[in-house]
């Protein structure tokens, strides 16, 4: 039996802020004790970490991220193992990635694929959602199966004809299937079909650089979207969950859906709250770095997204981690913006970025921990062994020193990939110590973890949809 104690932090969760020692007992939260009461000889520990002047939060939970994800011809950057490990250089603790089905074959292949490139190669625990791209009887009865292994969420794409696209029938279909056995739909929201003509259309009057890849990808197409799969989602009677909502319109839909009563919810990313357009126009070919979907958006509408968060209408930040090199990836759409691979890293820094955003104001410091650990715990089934601190939990534990400075930089970053989307942004706060199941991964500025420490996590249903 191993006993660590955590002396003098003020321990930070979803509902609570307590100056409190925390007492951990094979890999879990055995107590929280008031403070000074551990050490004085009522709790006997192997070890003592001093959190004075720090704060003792919950491990991140990251519930969207693509490691080794194939798109446009090429694979993010990050394996399981360095996204892993710059994940808890950030303070996260659990991610959530997403195993694809490929058109023509089986929830199964896509799954053991995605277990086959996780097992034995994570620094911490994971879980998996299912991108279904291919919608048929078969598919169907899978996700129930799935659902059994803890795989309990499944995305479908409005957006990429061709590729991971359903049309309304066979979204209604799985949303059916998911009202019926409890799973979570989550959707990425674009008008594809439109957007796709819009493409074409602007390449053709020799509008090849990034930045107009935010100019085809409208508001009005992710809102258009964003309602259709709302009130699709009404229809079949499913819970929905909208993913990287980066417009005030389509936020606009969201708060609409559940000022009546509908269980829908939505996702936000640090990109789309600290960048906008400006990024996507730099000079020369630098735009490509800022090529995501959704796209970034004109600066205005980061005042709706901290506004979703704070009203709830917004419930979750994730990454969306999708990482592509500058040199040699996102090169691949010099000449055509529409080869650009989509996605940026992130997974490393969501903790400090909404951090910062409690020092700024946006967010206060208890919503801070519910929208980066509690509720996306919450949301994909693994609370309260994820996502807080209190007895019974995992022992996934970060000691957070709220007055530390640090400039985000591609030369100090640890994710595999050879640009920051933040490069030199300063950020008040720093992740001092990381456990995960009690384990230190992270101490004294070093990484201490090991390649297979993190387990596969199957998940429960969603805790939200009631
Ligand atoms: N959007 C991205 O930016 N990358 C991967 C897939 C997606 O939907
Ligand atoms: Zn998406
Ligand atoms: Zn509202
Ligand atoms: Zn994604």
């Amino acid at each position: 039996m191993s006993r660590t104690a955590i002396r003098g932090g003020l321990v930070v969760t979803a509902s609570d802020e307590v100056h409190a020692d925390v007492l951990i007992e094979d890999g879990r939260i055995a107590a929280l004790a008031a403070p000074g009461t551990s050490a004085a000889g009522a709790w006997t520990a192997d070890r003592t970490l001093d959190a004075t002047g720090r704060y003792v939060l919950p491990g991140g939970v990251d519930a969207h991220t693509h490691m080794e994800m194939p798109f446009g011809g090429t694979r993010s950057s990050d394996t399981f193992g360095t996204g892993t490990r710059a994940a808890a250089w950030g303070g996260t603790t659990t991610i959530v990635d997403f195993a694809v089905q490929t058109v023509g074959s089986t929830l199964r292949e896509g799954l053991d694929a995605w277990h086959a490139k996780a097992e034995s190669n994570c620094a911490i625990d994971y879980g998996f959602h299912m991108i279904v791209s291919d919608v048929n009887g078969g598919t169907l009865r899978e996700m129930d199966r799935l659902i059994e292994e803890g795989v309990t969420s499944f995305k479908q794409f409005m957006a990429y004809p061709g590729v991971f696209y359903s049309d309304d029938g066979r979204i209604l279909r799985a949303m059916q299937r998911a009202a019926a056995n409890g799973g979570l739909i989550m959707m990425h929201a674009e008008n594809g079909i439109a957007i796709d003509v819009l493409v074409e259309q602007a390449l053709a009057r020799g509008e090849t650089d990034p930045r107009f890849h935010g100019e085809v990808r409208k508001e009005l197409l992710e809102a258009e979207a964003t309602h259709r799969a709302i009130r699709l989602a009404e229809v079949a009677g499913a819970p929905l969950y909208v993913v990287h909502v980066s417009a005030a319109k389509a936020v606009a839909e969201l708060a609409r859906a559940r000022d009546e009563g509908l269980p829908v919810f939505g996702e936000t990313c640090p990109q789309y709250l600290f960048l906008s357009t400006d990024n996507l126009a730099e000079p020369g070919f630098e735009g490509a770095k800022y090529v995501c979907s959704t796209p970034l958006r004109p600066r205005e509408h980061q005042a709706a997204l901290w506004r979703g968060l704070r009203t709830d209408d917004l419930q979750v930040v994730s990454t969306d981690h999708c990482p592509f090199c500058f040199t040699g990836q996102k090169e691949r759409g010099r000449g055509d913006f529409s080869k650009i691979p989509n996605g940026l890293p992130g997974v490393e820094h969501r903790m400090d970025l909404l951090h910062q955003a409690v020092v700024d104001g946006h967010i206060t410091r208890r919503r801070w921990i519910e929208i980066a650990c509690a509720t996306p715990a919450r949301m994909f089934g693994l609370y309260p062994r994820k996502g807080t601190v209190a007895p019974g939990a995992d022992a996934d534990v970060v000691i957070y020193d709220p007055r530390a400075e640090q400039v985000i930089s591609a030369g100090t970053h640890h994710m595999n990939v050879d640009y920051s989307a933040y490069e030199g942004r300063r950020i008040t706060g720093r992740v001092e110590t990381v456990l995960s199941r009690g384990v230190p991964v992270v101490e004294a500025g070093a990484y201490v973890g090991r390649a297979g420490h993190g387990v596969y996590l199957p998940r429960g249903l969603c805790q939200l949809a009631g």
